[in-house]
This record gives C-alpha cells, structure tokens and sequence, in this order.
C-alpha cells in the first residue's frame, strides 16, 4: 500500500500526521502551501473538490482505484478503523470516544481557526467580533479542562482519536490568545500527549513548512 498525505504547518494536518504517525504506517509527504494558495491547483482540486487540506491517498497498487481522502476526522476514524487502533471497540466506550472526538472536530478546530481570523489574519477586527469568538473559545477550553480532570484522555481511559483531533489546535492555543497554563488539567495532558514520540514526529511534518 502506498500512501500519500498531501498537507501543510496546519493543525488539520498534523492531526493526520500524527495519526499516521501513531500507526506506525510509512507515507508519502507532498507539500500545499495554502498561503501560496496551492490547494486550489488542478491537481489538488482533483483530489479534494473543497480546495483544503489535509487529503490522504491510499494506492492498493493492484489495479484497484486508489482512495482518496478528505476531512480530517474521516481520515482519522479511517485509519482508526483499517488499523485498528486508538479507538475502543466496546460500544459504550467507542460512544464516549466519539462524542469527545466531535467536540475536537466542531468546536475547537472551527472555533479557533475563527479566533485566528479575528485576533491576527483578518485586515479589519472589530471588537465585537474578536469578542465573540475568544468567547467561543474559551468556552471550549473550560469544557475539556472540566472533562480532562475526570478522565486521562479526551475520550475516557485510552488515549484515542479524540486526543489527536485536540492535540494540534490546543498547539495554537496562541491563536486565540490563550495560555495552555490557565486551564491546568488540559495543560497535564498536553504536556502527556505532546510528549509521546509520534506526536513530535506527526506536529513536525511536512519537514521544514512554515505558515506564514
Ligand atoms: N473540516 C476540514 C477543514 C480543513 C481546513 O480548513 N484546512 C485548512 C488548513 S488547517 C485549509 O486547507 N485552509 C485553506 C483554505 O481553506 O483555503 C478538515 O477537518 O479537514
């Protein structure tokens, strides 16, 4: 099997790096640079209709059609599932699992990446929007502190797919003008996760990119 992960610095991408990472699987790294804005080339709009990264392409190598992945949390549930690994298979537990891996997958990523806009990218920011979104934010913090003092992991017991969907927003925490610090149970286990080995090879791909 040959697998490609097309990405950039972006903490969508290092959750399928580290994933990959995880696995033990060996891949392919070809770079997109969103700030030149390489994900609207031809060739990657072919792979991903949305124009976003991160996309993983799984190649049999037997004739059969490669396949081709988007979305971050499908790529992960996918690796989860064809490797298995890092999610339960008990369906209570798995339950749980996911239903901390959503929270990882529509509010942190989403709402950080808008306190990103809001706090540096955008040209214009106005107070009420900068406001509402280190609000969302902090919302959500307060949530995964409260759950990460009564369980290890995201997910429950296990370090899961819910802890590499957090992991590389948490990273950015900077983004929305956060310390990790201020919510101490959330900074244990960010110290825990980023101090696995996968983790560090995961956050650093692709080598040497940079989002400036
Ligand atoms: N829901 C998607 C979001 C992907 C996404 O927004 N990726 C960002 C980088 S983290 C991107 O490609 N941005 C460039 C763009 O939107 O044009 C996922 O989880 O994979």
């Amino acid at each position: 099997m040959k697998r490609t992960f097309y990405g950039w610095a972006t903490p969508n991408s290092n959750r399928v790096t580290v994933m990959l990472e995880e696995c033990g699987l060996d891949y392919a790294v070809q770079g997109v640079n969103i700030r030149r804005r390489e994900q609207f080339a031809p060739e990657i709009l072919a792979l991903n209709p949305y124009g976003k990264v991160p996309i993983l392409v799984e190649d049999a190598q037997d004739g059969t059609v490669p396949l081709v992945l988007f979305e971050s949390g499908a790529i992960l549930l996918h690796l989860a599932e064809t490797q298995g690994v890092l999610l339960p298979h008990e369906p209570r537990e798995r339950a749980e699992a996911m239903a901390w891996l959503m929270v990882a997958l529509t509010s942190l990523g989403p709402y950080t990446g808008q306190a990103h806009h809001w706090t540096e990218l955008a040209p214009v920011k106005p107070d009420a929007a900068r406001a509402y979104s280190l609000a969302l934010v902090d919302r959500v913090y307060r949530l995964l502190d409260g759950r990460l003092a009564q369980a290890a992991f995201l997910g429950g017991d296990a370090y899961s797919i819910a802890d590499v969907a957090a992991y590389p927003w948490v990273a950015r925490a900077g983004w929305a003008e956060r310390r990790i610090e201020d919510t101490p149970n959330l900074a244990r286990w960010f110290a825990e996760v980023g101090a696995r080995p996968a983790v560090q090879r995961g956050m650093a791909q692709p080598e040497g990119a940079v989002l400036a």
